[in-house]
């Protein structure tokens, strides 16, 4: 089938018009496909969604990627100049967006009926761009013409306090593998205008909210303007999903009395959180009793907690509600008194003595499943940051560690290695990821090794051709790529990474040299208002510089710093990966997926004992991973304590000091900028809140030991086999099944 289109398009000249026509016809192949069916549906409501560029993947899901990349090759184009001109929709930050555009890759290829439900973004998360070594925020428009969005006639009123607006739901279609469509809807208001934004950067007048409601996500809410457009945002978008869902669930036979037939609500982060007033609000309206509404909507919603940052566990002062939802401050209060009638402590209250508003807590009351996204993290709520919920609520908890979708992370982005392994195992594991392990066979198989290494040098060229062209940045594609990409946070510790290279640079000038020149690759954006995290790209960025002036240097040591990394980088470069940087705080990184999806390319994860990590350890065993650092269990008794203080590490040790001294080296002084690169110093020095300087050596030691090792070419080729071969578990299908197994139930 489409034979002779596919023909036609790709002997078009012009790779715009390749790119429209393709665009056409894919949707058109989409539309034939027809949608998943079924009486219930999941409503996976979520701020984000970091779909990434679309066109590939849906070729891929659809069976016709080979068959369009042949065609164009015969014209001498490949897929890769035709998805150029392609933009990325911005909808996302990091992880959590991530996993929401994977999780519906996965719902729809397991054939479950299911849709995504967000914000159109006009201008999404900002660009990054460098200056001086400095992040700016740029506007990162990504709609265009013609698009995957379909504008619908879909229409719903949102009250908020003074105003009333009426929205606009557009659709992406979302494609399984070898399955039929589910829906991405976007809600979006038409008066939205994007000319009310500063043409240099991303500040706009915060109270205009019908000219500014969907134009960025996350804006920034360093002051009271701000954090109320989040609420505006997050109010628009739940009332939205509410009305959809009445109205779907009402058109499919529900009494509303049955809603949970119909519909289950998976509420992604608390972002969403006012889902649970606003439905039992709209109930009410619908002539239903209060004890009934509640009951009704507790049936329908399940939360997944993402993170146990404290500064990230969102709660509203109540008064800020009052101004934006004053509809649904009855609702909140009600739901408030009736968890405090049954349970006094003061730790599960809705609403707190200072009147704030804790939004998780109303998930965990008013929503039937509570669950965390590694073991680790899942054990941690119970035991400490949930623990007086999960006393109370024993059953509602449970653990469903997190996966990526195999057809982007490997069919995608790395034809090669996803070629090369249906040739030994056949194609079994494009849809049971846990095939994968017959790779294992292999192991000590030398053709196989040496092929796996070529696939790896390959995709370390092409990333180097796509480097210089972008960036006009050369790497070697010898040396070693050792990276970390991720969102900026000090618990993430991209400065422990940094100061690493201070140790590199400052043994290299000792006359020790690398057998293997390394390439340090951090791709990273900061939140605008996140100054330490904004002083960490400066000192990195400034590194770059000093390094590369730096003859005696620069042909063993290199960083880069990629500028405004995305999915699309993320497919380029993880891929050419040898080393994955996961080296958060023991205890802070609920889960990581970056780390599987290294994993899945044949890297080899150099990390602490932290999410998903501690998982990916127990699969390849201490032989095929890198770990060092203190213990999840130490680190929080740390916490407990108060007991960790980060001056006695610099005080007590000559060398961790030398390498926080360089920070404020005359050197780096002659580069940057010398107010952040002191106000980081002292962070680190007096602060560091999340223990650098107490895994810095270990660090240092375990990843010289990697580096060490990597120059045994076959023991590192199996470890990359070992890698490779046990990352089925970390499919989002296998997470996907188990979501809709003990959650959904679809
Ligand atoms: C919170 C806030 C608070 C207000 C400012 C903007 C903002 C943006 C996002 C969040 C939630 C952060 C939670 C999050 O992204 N968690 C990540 O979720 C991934 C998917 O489960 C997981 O792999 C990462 O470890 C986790 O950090």
């Amino acid at each position: 089938m489409y034979e002779k289109e596919i023909e036609a398009i790709a002997s078009k000249s012009s790779n715009e018009e390749i790119y429209l026509e393709l665009l056409k016809l894919t949707k058109e192949m989409m539309q034939q496909k027809g949608r998943i069916q079924g009486k219930k549906k999941v409503y996976y409501i979520s701020a984000e969604f970091l779909i990434g560029k679309l066109l590939s993947n849906n070729l891929i899901n659809l069976g016709v990627y080979d068959q369009v990349a042949e065609a164009l090759q015969k014209h001498g184009k490949s897929m890769a100049e035709i998805e150029e001109m392609e933009m990325e929709p911005s909808l996302g930050n990091g992880g959590l967006g991530r996993l929401a555009a994977c999780f519906l890759d996965s719902i729809a290829t397991l054939g479950l009926p299911g849709d995504g439900v967000g914000l159109n973004y006009h201008l999404g998360l900002f660009k990054q761009e460098f200056e001086q070594n400095l992040q700016k925020e740029k506007q990162n428009p990504w709609i265009t013409d013609q698009s995957w969005l379909r504008r619908t006639d879909v229409s719903y009123p949102v009250i908020f306090g003074g105003i009333t607006v009426q929205s606009t739901m557009y659709e992406i279609d979302v494609t399984g593998y070898d399955n039929q469509c589910n829906t991405l809807k976007l809600f979006d208001l038409d008066t939205v205008d994007e000319s009310i934004v500063d043409d240099n950067g991303i500040s706009f007048n915060k109270e205009d909210i019908r000219r500014n409601l969907t134009l960025f996500l996350y804006p920034d809410d360093s002051d009271y303007q701000g954090q109320v457009l989040r609420i505006y945002q997050q109010y628009f978008m739940v009332s939205n999903a509410a009305q959809l869902i009445l109205d779907e669930a009402v058109a499919k036979g529900s009494n509303l009395h049955d809603l949970p037939d119909y519909a289950v609500i998976q509420i992604n982060d608390t972002h969403p959180t006012m889902v649970i007033p606003e439905m039992i609000r709209l109930l009410l309206q619908r002539d239903i009793a209060i004890d009934e509404a509640i009951e009704i909507v507790s049936k329908m919603c399940a939360y997944t907690n993402h993170t146990i940052l404290a500064e990230a566990l969102e709660t509203w002062p109540i008064w800020y509600l009052e101004r934006v939802v004053p509809q649904l401050i009855p609702v909140i209060k009600m739901l408030d008194v009736k968890a405090k009638e049954k349970y006094s402590d003061e730790r599960v209250a809705i609403i707190d003595k200072e009147n704030r508003v804790h939004m998780a807590h109303i998930d965990i009351h008013y929503g039937y499943s509570v669950n965390g996204v590694a073991a680790l993290h899942t054990e941690i709520l119970e035991k400490s940051e949930l623990k007086p919920f999960k006393d109370i609520y024993p059953n509602k908890f449970n653990n469903k560690t997190n996966g990526i979708t195999f057809r982007r992370w490997l069919l995608h982005c790395n034809h090669q290695l996803s070629s090369f392994i249906s040739s030994k195992i056949g194609d079994d594991f494009k849809k049971n990821a846990d095939a994968l392990e017959k790779l294992l066979q292999f192991a000590g198989d030398q053709t196989t090794l040496d092929t796996l290494l070529d696939i790896k040098h390959q995709k370390k060229v092409e990333f180097k051709d796509y480097l210089a062209k972008k960036e006009g940045i050369v790497i070697d594609a010898d040396s070693i790529f050792d990276v970390q990409v991720k969102r900026l946070h000090e618990y993430k510790r991209q400065q422990m990474n940094a100061l690493y290279i201070i140790y590199k640079y400052l043994d290299i000038k000792a006359g020790n040299k690398p057998k293997t020149p390394i390439t340090m690759i951090f791709g990273a954006k900061a939140a605008p208002a996140y100054t330490i995290a904004k002083d960490i790209i400066h000192l990195i960025l400034c590194l770059s510089e000093l390094i590369a002036k730096d003859p005696e240097v620069s042909p063993y040591l290199k960083v880069v710093m990629l500028e405004n990394y995305n999915v699309t980088y993320a497919e380029k470069v993880i891929p050419a990966a040898d080393i994955s940087e996961q080296i958060s705080l023991a205890s802070k990184e609920a889960s990581g997926t970056g780390n599987m999806k290294f994993m899945l390319n044949g890297a080899v994860t150099l990390g602490t004992e932290d999410g998903a990590n501690v998982e990916i350890h127990q699969f390849v065993g201490d032989e095929n991973i890198y770990i060092f650092g203190e213990s999840s269990e130490n680190v929080i008794e740390l916490y407990d304590k108060a007991s960790y203080r980060s001056e006695k590490f610099y005080d007590d040790d000559p060398e961790i000091a030398k390498l926080v001294d360089f920070i404020i080296s005359k050197e780096l002084f002659a580069i940057g900028n010398k107010k952040s690169l002191i106000r980081l110093y002292m962070e680190i020095v007096t602060k560091d809140w999340f223990m650098t300087l107490l895994d810095l050596k270990d660090y240092i030691r375990v990843k010289e030991q990697a580096l060490e090792d990597y120059e045994d070419r076959k023991a590192w080729a199996e470890k990359m086999l070992v890698n490779i071969a046990k990352a089925g578990f970390f499919s989002s299908d296998r997470t996907i099944a188990q979501y809709n197994e003990d959650i959904w139930k679809l």
